[in-house]
């Protein structure tokens, strides 16, 4: 085409242009005017222009003015064209990616899937990238937001730019309109209202818990674990553990249906009397937090009396020589005892439990289970070997003291020691002046050792010290801190706790953006060198997702407290990325291997309990508009997301 462009005048009508395909631009029937033959590309050329000299010689002055004429035509033409050409061109020579649509709507399981975000126009599009290097917001803004504004997207592939609404889209030049604000604010007034909104994503979270429901009821009802992709189940304690965990999230979400059901099997069927071993922690925060919980939601007394009687039986694991429990526990021949390789017990593990066990002496009138619990907090109080407030993760259960002292983490092992000590402080009416004392101490900590900001975009992020030495890593359970310090600041702790956990939030959310499927992984490491490309890295054996709460948590929690519309549409973008990637068709959600592969995932085949007792109960209250479905000045969550009252103050 640019030979034809660029010919000379003198190779006129009749004449041959070698380098160009063939084209009639008059019917030959019309010998009035000149047929123009382009040639066919190629071998021939020289020979016939002679000719084509002659025939040209032969014409009128009439005839080779309009030749002429029609020539610069021709060539005006083709250079108004020219652009849109040339970037179509472009486009093929990097696979024909410009014809591809900008956006691109995907459906998944019968879930509306937000449009791909985009600035990935011009990524691969097999592998859905979600953006390397440059953070992501994928939100589309809603409402009252400080998000709440359209994001211009980069120009890709020579393509139009767009602008990206609420997943709507719109044409460049509407961009460039000065009446633009204008159509965006039609564009909105288009949308649904805040309350359809709001019951849109309320029904998304019931339909999801119903998906998995019926996973769990088809394939592994009564047991502890659906594993739903071999349609089977596992057992860990053989206590129903996720259905005990359930019960109050269905009770919450309005599944009256579900619950009943989930009820009958508790009264017929859920029995302590078992020769098994559990674990402290995990039977205390999932199945005592659970069934106390949901005691306090339903007033049915069921539950206080299954409460009672799983407490009672746990009670052994604190018969130790330092009065620091064992980790486990046979609850049907009343003897306890530490992991087979170690007599240490977890720090998160015995400080993790006070909630759930003062809760029970409230309620039953005995004090044993209060004073046991509170005996490990005075012990832990007084302890050597915290750093700035922050606690090891061991402590050793012969002589009461922390072991492994020099490394700190806000991440697995001592998480929730700082998450209990503002929420028993809360529990007790902000009376117990040490627990607040010991949380304060601890946030100083975290900010003068383990808090950093990553390269090349200055994310907040917690990481851990081992031996005087920072390490970037950073747990996805360390999560819970933002909503456990905007707690905190709610209930009138530092304002500055809330602006830490603003940026914490937006850290935690990054760890799930920045994932090609949406999906945080297990554990990130943070770059520090001023060079680097990438915030957030991820190492093979750190990909997996385990359906994990705590990054929901926090949304819900940040949300309550500032009403800012992004904390709602990061947490529904987090859905659809659980809709798309951990979805089971049969029934269930499963954990994954890879949250980078969204080719391949790769289930592991495992249901958590946590995705129906936290992760989807906290996807609700996020989404929910109101403060009295669990009311933050009269409840407070225990670790498993178990709603435990604050208690009635009597002066
Ligand atoms: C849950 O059992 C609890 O939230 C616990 O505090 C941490 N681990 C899981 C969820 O990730």
């Amino acid at each position: 085409m640019s030979a034809l462009l660029t010919s000379p005048p003198s190779t006129g009508a009749g004449e041959c242009d070698c380098a160009s395909p063939r084209r009639e631009m008059f019917p030959p029937s019309r010998r009035d005017f000149v047929s123009v033959t382009l040639g066919e590309g190629g071998g021939y050329g020289q020979q016939r222009r002679p000719s084509c000299w002659r025939k040209w010689k032969q014409l009128s002055r009439l005839q080779r003015s309009i030749v002429l004429f029609l020539l610069v035509l021709l060539l005006f033409g083709g250079l108004a064209f020219y652009p849109g050409l040339s970037a179509h061109w472009g486009a093929e020579e990097h696979g024909g990616e410009e014809k591809q649509p900008f956006v691109i709507e995907v459906k998944s399981h019968g879930m509306p899937v937000l449009p791909e975000p985009p600035s990935e126009v011009g990524q691969r599009r097999g592998s859905r990238k979600r953006g390397p290097s440059v953070l992501q917001n994928r939100s589309p803004p809603t409402g009252n937001s400080s998000e709440a504004r359209p994001r211009k997207v980069e120009e890709g592939g020579g393509g139009k730019p767009l602008v990206s609404w609420r997943g709507a889209v719109i044409e460049a030049e509407q961009a460039n309109d000065p009446d633009a604000k204008e159509k965006e604010k039609a564009v909105v007034s288009e949308g649904p209202s805040a309350p359809q909104l709001a019951e849109t994503r309320l029904e998304a979270v019931r339909e999801a818990f119903r998906h998995a429901w019926k996973g769990y009821k088809d394939f592994a009802w009564g047991h502890d674990e659906l594993k739903p992709v071999s349609k089977s189940f596992s057992e860990w304690f053989g206590l129903g553990l996720t259905l005990i965990d359930a019960l109050d999230t269905m009770w919450i979400l309005g599944l009256k249906k579900e619950f009943e059901e989930a009820r009958q099997w508790v009264s017929k069927e859920l029995s302590f009397n078992k020769n098994v071993d559990v674990n402290l922690f995990e039977t205390t925060i999932r199945i005592l937090g659970g069934l106390l919980s949901t005691y306090h939601l339903t007033g049915d007394s069921l539950f206080l009396e299954k409460a009672k009687d799983v407490g009672s039986r746990l009670m052994p694991a604190f018969s130790t020589p330092s009065k620091i429990p064992y980790s486990d526990v046979n609850i049907g021949k009343g003897t306890a005892h530490p992991p087979r390789w170690t007599s240490d017990s977890t720090v998160a593990e015995v400080t993790s439990i006070q909630l759930e066990f003062r809760e029970l002496s409230r309620l039953s009138g005995d004090p044993q289970y209060q004073a046991a619990v509170m005996e490990v907090m005075r012990q832990v109080h007084q302890l050597e070997g915290k750093h700035d407030g922050l606690v090891p993760m061991f402590i050793n259960t012969n002589s009461g003291q922390f072991t492994h002292v020099g490394v700190y983490t806000l991440g697995a092992r001592a998480d929730s020691y700082y998450e209990y000590l503002l929420k028993q402080w809360i529990q007790g009416g902000k009376k117990e002046t040490e627990l607040l004392e010991d949380y304060l101490l601890a946030v100083e900590g975290v900010r003068k050792n383990l808090l950093k900001k990553s390269s090349p975009h200055g994310l907040t992020f917690v990481g851990e010290r081992s031996h005087g030495h920072f390490s970037p890593k950073m747990d996805h359970l360390v999560c819970f801190l933002p909503g456990t310090l905007a707690l905190g600041a709610h209930h009138g702790l530092p304002p500055d706790h809330m602006e830490l956990a603003q940026q914490l939030m937006e850290t935690c959310y990054q760890m799930y953006a920045q994932m090609e499927t949406g999906l945080s992984p297990e554990i990130v490491h943070f770059s520090m060198q001023a060079s680097s490309l990438q915030d957030v890295e991820v190492k093979l054996a750190d990909r997996h997702n385990l359906l994990r709460p705590e990054t929901v948590e926090s949304l819900f929690y940040l949300y309550r407290f500032t009403k800012d519309k992004k904390y709602q549409a990061w947490g529904w973008e987090i859905l659809q990325s659980f809709n798309k990637y951990t979805r089971v068709d049969t029934g269930g959600y499963t954990s994954i291997n890879n949250v980078r592969d969204p080719n391949s995932p790769s289930p592991r085949d495992k249901m958590e309990s946590f995705f129906l007792g936290e992760t989807l109960k906290y996807f609700y209250l996020l989404f929910s508009e109101d403060p009295n479905l669990i009311d933050l000045d009269k409840y407070v969550f225990n670790t498993e997301a178990h709603a435990l009252p604050i208690w009635p103050q009597t002066d």
